[in-house]
């Protein structure tokens, strides 16, 4: 079986994701493949912050979870594209470069986070490829990790607050991005996260599958349970978008 997740937001102020997180783990059949399609951090700010607590945590979950003959594949998102070889190899995790495809049932799929394609959001774009070109980059990860973590506070509120000022229309795909992106991998078929508007799109010969962000990650323990996504699942060529977790 293959398994389709993205956008866990994994931070220590949701601590209950990481804990469903596991539990998803455990759930998987061996032999089974897993792609992360971005976001599994609600903020990575280097590979020289595995020391941390909870990333050993996340990494810890993964290791064991890899060892029982299941294959881990994670792509960028836009919260944590600064995850390099190291967290690769801690994790077990396989680092792949989007767009990355994939034969599912014979129909040649096209896997992404989906920040690519929100093509119409020119002040995202804008500030994408700034802060994905290498030399900004590597001053980035100059910077202290307390440094770091004072300005991705601030960038979140900047985001934040430019968010409210768009139309939720300007922060989905744009069609004419998904065309081209088909167009340029020959692939007919689309699965991709960011949007957290999760759904199945037809296309001409296949699908534009969308997953869920995980939620519900910051609730009491006495709301134990309450963590829901989205995930798609493929068995045997035919794929299936099926909502995990939820209410106890
Ligand atoms: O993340 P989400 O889904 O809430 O919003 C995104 C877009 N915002 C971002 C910014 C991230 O949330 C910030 C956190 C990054 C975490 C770690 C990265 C580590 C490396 C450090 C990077 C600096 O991606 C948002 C989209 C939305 O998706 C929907 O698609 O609209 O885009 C914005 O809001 C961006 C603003 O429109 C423009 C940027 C404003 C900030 C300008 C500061 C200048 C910084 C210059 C750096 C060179
Ligand atoms: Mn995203």
């Amino acid at each position: 079986m293959r398994y389709f997740i993205s956008d866990l937001h994994l931070s220590p102020e949701t601590p209950h994701t990481l804990s469903a997180l596991r539990a998803f783990l455990g759930s998987i059949r061996p032999g089974s493949e897993l792609f992360i399609l971005g976001d599994l951090f609600d903020a990575w700010i280097g590979d020289d912050d595995l020391d941390d607590p909870f990333n050993e945590a996340v990494v810890t979950a993964f290791r064991s979870a890899l060892r029982s003959g299941v294959r881990g594949r994670i792509l960028h998102g836009n919260r944590d594209f600064l995850i390099g070889g190291r967290f690769a190899e801690a994790s077990g995790l396989s680092l792949i470069d989007e767009p990355y495809l994939v034969d599912l049932g014979g129909v040649r799929t096209v896997l992404l986070h989906g920040d690519i394609l929100c093509a119409d959001d020119q002040a995202y774009q804008t500030f994408r490829r700034e802060v994905r070109a290498l030399p900004w980059q590597r001053s980035f990860l100059a910077l202290p990790l307390a440094e770091r973590r004072k300005r991705i506070a601030a960038l979140r509120r900047d985001s934040e607050s430019a968010k409210q000022g768009k139309p939720m229309a300007l922060m989905d795909v744009s069609e004419y991005a998904v065309r081209a992106l088909l167009a340029q991998t020959g692939a007919t078929q689309m699965v991709h996260g960011h949007t957290h508007r999760p759904a199945r799109h037809v296309l001409a010969d296949g699908f534009r599958w969308v997953l869920g962000e995980w939620t519900g990650g910051d609730a009491p323990p006495s709301g134990k349970g309450r963590v829901s996504a989205t995930i798609l699942v493929e068995e045997g060529g035919r794929l299936e978008l099926r909502t995990i977790g939820g209410s106890a």
